[in-house]
């Protein structure tokens, strides 16, 4: 079965139980099953600074899911979540992102759909997570592990599991 590297992010509410929220709508025993869960990490926000910390992690997934239905899938699962994109800012606040960071090793570029995530390798809270998940994973022809040591992690913490 395809495999699929997923990102989430937010800064609104209570995101640690957003996620687990988000995981358990993407994996509901049907056309996806979650592989692994990296740790929660709380990150400085990027792009847009003013704005509180994000939380982000990344998973794993094996879907028979096409990766056009994947995105569609977690848009609907954000939507549920209550993330409303016509009221938000660019790179601004949100309760929930879920990006598609990697389809098997397929290379896409569509309208609303790039894959591998173009943003992928400039991003610390992106990389950190995955690298704790698929640290040997190739994606685009580099390596995860190797990726992160060109990249700011600075303020970058992971968070211990949740009691
Ligand atoms: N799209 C194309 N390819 C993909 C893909 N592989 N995965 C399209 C997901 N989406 C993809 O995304 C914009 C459009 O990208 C979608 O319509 C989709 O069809 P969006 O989520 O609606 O918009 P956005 O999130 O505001 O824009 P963008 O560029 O995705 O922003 P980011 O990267 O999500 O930035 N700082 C920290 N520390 N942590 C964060 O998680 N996130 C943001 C938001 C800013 N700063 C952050 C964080
Ligand atoms: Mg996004």
């Amino acid at each position: 079965m395809p495999e699929a590297l997923l990102a989430l992010g937010g800064n609104i509410g209570d995101v640690r139980h957003t996620f687990d929220r988000a995981i358990a709508l993407l994996c509901d025993g049907g056309s996806m099953r979650l592989l692994a869960r990296s740790s929660d990490y709380r990150t400085p926000p990027w792009g847009v600074t003013d704005q509180p910390h994000f939380i982000n992690a990344c998973i794993a997934v094996a879907t028979d899911l096409s990766p056009r239905a994947l995105l569609e899938h977690a848009q609907a699962v954000e939507r549920i979540l209550g993330r409303d994109r016509a009221r938000e800012r660019h790179w601004g606040p949100r309760a929930v992102d879920i990006d598609l960071l990697a389809y098997d090793d397929i290379t896409l570029d569509e309208p609303g759909l790039t894959l591998p995530h173009p943003q992928l390798f400039a991003r610390g809270f992106v990389l950190i997570p995955l690298a704790e998940i698929a640290p040997e994973r190739r994606i685009g022809g580099r390596r995860v592990r190797d990726a992160l040591t060109d990249i700011n992690t600075a303020g970058i913490e992971r968070l211990p599991p949740r009691p």
